[in-house]
């Protein structure tokens, strides 16, 4: 393709909002267009790097048995009635109605549509296991789309949905997905890690998620170097510290005045902090959004409230509980904000983390203004309503597998795997008959990957100061020629010579031949990061010209015969 002839615009300023590599990149490669508030269009460059990661997608998907279909992006409000979601879900449902004013969603995933798909036309054990998947545009109405494509309200999702027998069957469906996606994302350049991940609102047994490390990642991970651990943090299981055996001290009512938080509670009663317990209070709803209970949750003072794991021990929605007003729940509950401790509390439910039963005398809110107590202990002072872990591991915790120090990353989630079991086969009776004729609900997995989102982290991991540097399967094009001269019909010649020689040898070469200073030229070609650059200058007519990978330094001269030998080479062994 000729530069001259291509619809393409580089930029040299972006938009401020603008804030991390890979969105400017994108924009100032002119690869992606904003349209609205997270809402992207693709221009040539970036339409070209988004089918290499489907064509990568497919080809692992199809070994590794999916069978491909299409389905619509939008979805009627029926089958999400059915499964119950349509009102479990909030304005991030992205909704619509047609003219005659029936309910409609822009399709945020895809699970309603496949278990229809599957009830209406599986009916015998023989036709189990099967594996459905789709690359379809996904609508998710976003508060605050930000990032670029990292987090946009439209998407590009390859969602696959599988369909097994029994539990056994689904353990092996998942695990050849799993496969599949260390394929794929290796494929795609990216530097990853499957982390355990939450399984949030779909329930399901277990679920990964593919985390592709970049401090700009919006997820963190906690990982062990010593042991294979590695989850979310929201995920990651804490140790809790060693139960103690000093005896229970009476307890003691201490006027603090001023001390509402942990720091200064501590810091007058000259207590470590580990002596203390954090209170945080909430509001629950339920699923018409009207006021469920007030919960008050306990840690020790040092720690982080995990705030997934309170959401999954109250067993709600995320978007189900709130930060309390104190006033309110005071009158209700007891509680007084800043100086809350769980004994004396009515009305409210306590949800105590898993290590306090084993700790002794600990200073709390006495539920008094200005007022703590001394020496609470777990089941003389006070009982809670669910004990269990509800903590944030932190960077330096034991590991809870190995007890080594664990490590924080962030990253890119760009992948998830998840056991749905048979969430949606009972709620929509997707069945099928047994070797004995007898019916049993299907056992589903769901497996999704950000096609574009994965764009943006294979550029966040792949760019210099200069632009982006392409791993050379998903490039735009593999080789550019920079032609010094076009009017110079000696460099012409040659640059002619090898764009129709890699032409055809298969390689997608991009001949910019454009009239621009050379300057601009070698700067748009560091920018769009075309993996390998060809040079045709004030050597061509001896047959010489420049060779240079755009991931390393040196540049080296060749015959324009070694030049097409290296390209041709380079490219077939890693596109
Ligand atoms: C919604 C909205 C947003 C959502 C969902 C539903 C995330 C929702 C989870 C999944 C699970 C898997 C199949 C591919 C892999 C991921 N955000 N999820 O279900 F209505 Cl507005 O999408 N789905």
């Amino acid at each position: 393709m000729k530069l001259s002839k291509m619809h393409i615009k580089t930029l040299r300023e972006v938009p401020a909002e603008a804030e991390i590599p890979s969105h400017i990149l994108l924009l100032r490669t002119g690869m992606i267009r904003k349209l609205a508030s997270g809402i992207y269009g693709f221009m040539p460059f970036g339409w070209r790097s988004v089918r290499k990661i489907e064509d990568i997608i497919r080809q692992e998907m199809d070994a590794a048995g999916g069978q491909e279909i299409h389905m619509s992006a939008i979805q009627p409000a029926e089958l999400w009635q059915e499964s119950g979601r349509w009102f479990a879900y909030g304005p991030e449902l992205w909704r619509v109605k047609d003219r005659g004013g029936r309910d409609f969603c822009l399709g945020p995933t895809h699970e309603e549509i496949f278990t229809d798909i599957v009830r209406n036309d599986v009916s015998s054990y023989r036709q189990l296991p099967m594996n459905l998947y789709q690359i379809q545009t996904k609508y998710r109405d976003e508060a605050r789309p930000r990032f670029g494509l990292m987090r946009s309200r439209e998407f590009i999702m390859k969602d696959a949905y599988s369909f097994d027998r029994d539990f056994e069957g689904l353990d092996k469906s998942y695990d050849e997905m799993y496969k599949a996606y260390e394929k794929i994302f290796t494929r795609c350049g990216l530097t990853f890690r499957p982390v355990e991940a939450d399984t949030g609102a779909i329930g399901g047994s277990n679920s990964h998620e593919f985390t592709a490390l970049s401090e700009v990642g919006e997820s963190e991970i906690a990982y062990c170097e010593k042991c294979s651990m590695a989850a979310t943090t929201e995920r990651a299981e804490c140790v809790d510290a060693a139960a103690e055996t000093e005896s229970m001290l009476a307890l003691e009512e201490v006027n603090t005045p001023g001390t509402k938080t942990i720091d200064e509670v501590a810091a007058f009663l000259g207590l470590d902090k580990t002596k203390t317990i954090k209170a945080l209070l909430f509001v629950t709803y339920d699923d018409e959004g009207k006021e469920k209970e007030y919960v008050a949750a306990f840690v020790r003072g040092d720690r982080e409230l995990n705030m997934t794991k309170l959401i999954n021990a109250l067993n709600i929605p995320e978007h189900a509980i709130e930060f309390a007003d104190e006033e309110k729940m005071a009158a209700a509950t007891g509680c007084v904000g800043g100086f809350t401790g769980p004994m004396g509390l009515h009305d409210c439910k306590i949800v105590v983390d898993s290590e306090l039963p084993g700790l002794r005398n600990l200073c709390v809110g006495a539920n008094k203004e200005n007022y703590h107590i001394k020496n609470m202990n777990y089941g003389r002072d006070y009982e809670g309503d669910i004990v269990t872990d509800l903590k944030l591991l932190k960077e330096g915790d034991p590991c809870p597998v190995c007890g080594a120090p664990v490590k924080h990353a962030r990253g890119i989630e760009v992948g998830q795997v998840f056991k749905l079991g048979t969430k949606y086969s009972e709620s929509m009776n997707a069945i099928y008959k047994d070797e004995n004729q007898k019916d049993r609900l299907i056992v589903m997995g769901c497996y999704g990957i950000g096609v574009t989102r994965t764009l943006s982290a294979i550029v966040e991991q792949h760019h210099d100061e200069n632009g982006i540097i392409w791993p050379m399967s998903v490039a735009p094009y593999h080789v550019i020629i920079t032609l010094v001269k076009p009017g110079d019909e000696e460099q012409a010649a040659v640059a002619e010579k090898i764009y129709d020689e890699l032409m055809r040898e298969g390689v997608e070469v991009l001949l910019d031949d454009r009239n621009e200073r050379p300057g601009v030229k070698f700067k748009d070609a560091d920018l769009l990061g075309i993996p390998v650059r060809i040079t045709v200058g004030k050597r061509a007519p001896e047959g010489i010209v420049e060779y240079k990978l755009r991931r390393d330094n040196d540049k080296e001269e060749k015959t324009v015969e070694e030049a097409i030998k290296a390209a041709v080479e380079i490219v077939k062994a890693e596109k």
